[in-house]
């Protein structure tokens, strides 16, 4: 079980400049409301709540003008600036024993929170949860969205040098986060780009698709999943990047790159109850939660489960 005697340091990252949809910064806010921070504290974890980091001032400051130049990275001065931040931040909370608790946010969040996390604990393993690999370098990438990108940014395999990248410079001062491609397991995979699936390959990067959660079960994926990162390194730490899109849109519809046939709401639970009971979840985060593509939908609940699940809220 995840030791909710520690504290828990809840980090709001209102990022929108990885995606084009407005709305996804409403994320944090909108999930600490349904009551995170009380059902946390009732779980047995000392809370600290950040105030969202705030993008619009971060980002501001960055050379947006510069920014929108580069197509194959859209907004990377603004993406940039605040993904610094935030390593900064995710790394100084694991450093300091705290659990560190990332609401997004669009998933571009993820070259930060892996960055810090990454510094601070290099042997981490990483489960992405998510209908889509995220794995595009600019150059592969169709859509220039960095929310497409954050596993590229973090394998040297695939983008050696962040410094051809503008605002992404500080990636390659103090120590470089690196992920390498054997401490990372996919979950819930149903959309991915041509240039992705040949780095999987390439890498052997393991991944589950849901063809796999049809094919196996999502029980028997995740202990697949799970020995694959732990067998060889039983106490490592782990992540969990919990992309709302990964679950079948007809419970999270309200996400910017929805795809058919996802998860179940059993589904999307079992997959974060189980990590809890690895015992080694050492951080967790949840993006691509925008309430205004559909308001009033479950998304924002199915949310906030899904983050209580993770800080070890159990059935029984
Ligand atoms: N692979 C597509 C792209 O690179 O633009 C779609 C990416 C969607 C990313 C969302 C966060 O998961
Ligand atoms: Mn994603
Ligand atoms: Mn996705
Ligand atoms: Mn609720």
């Amino acid at each position: 079980q995840t030791n909710p005697g520690a504290s828990d340091s809840e980090v709001n990252a209102p990022m929108t400049f990885g995606q084009p949809f407005v709305g996804t910064d409403s994320g944090p806010k909108l999930i600490r409301e349904h009551g995170l921070l009380k059902n946390l504290s009732s779980l047995g974890w000392r809370v600290e709540d950040h105030p969202d980091l705030d993008f619009a001032t971060i980002c501001s400051r960055a050379d947006a003008e510069k920014s929108t130049r580069d197509p194959n990275a859209k907004h990377s001065q603004l993406v940039g600036a605040g993904t610094k931040v935030l390593a900064d931040l995710v790394e100084d909370k694991l450093s300091t024993g705290r659990f560190p608790l990332i609401l997004g946010g669009d998933h571009s969040i993820g070259i930060g929170s892996l960055s810090g996390i990454l510094r601070a604990r290099p042997e981490t393993g990483v489960i992405w949860v998510d209908a889509h690999a995220d794995l595009n370098t600019p150059s592969s990438s169709e859509s220039g969205n960095m929310h497409g990108m954050p596993l590229a940014l973090l394998m040297a395999e695939l983008v050696p040098d962040r410094r051809v990248i503008p605002g992404f410079e500080w990636m390659e001062e103090g120590i470089k986060p690196f992920l390498s491609p054997d401490s990372l397991v996919y979950v819930g995979l149903r959309d991915v780009d041509k240039m992705e699936r040949q780095y999987i390959k390439e890498l052997g990067i393991k991944a589950f698709t849901m063809y796999d959660i049809d094919h196996l079960g999502i029980g028997r994926v995740m202990e697949m999943a799970l020995s694959h990162l732990l067998d060889r390194a039983p106490d490592r730490p782990l992540h969990i990047s919990y992309d709302i899109d990964a679950v079948d849109p007809m419970y999270a519809p309200a996400t910017g790159t929805a795809v058919r046939g996802g998860l179940t709401w059993r589904e999307a639970h079992f997959v974060a109850e189980h990590v809890v009971r690895s015992g080694n979840l050492a951080s967790a985060e949840i993006v691509e939660v925008n309430e205004s593509l559909s308001p009033g939908s479950e998304t924002v609940e199915l949310g906030h489960q899904l983050v209580t699940a993770m800080l070890g809220e159990a059935i029984l």
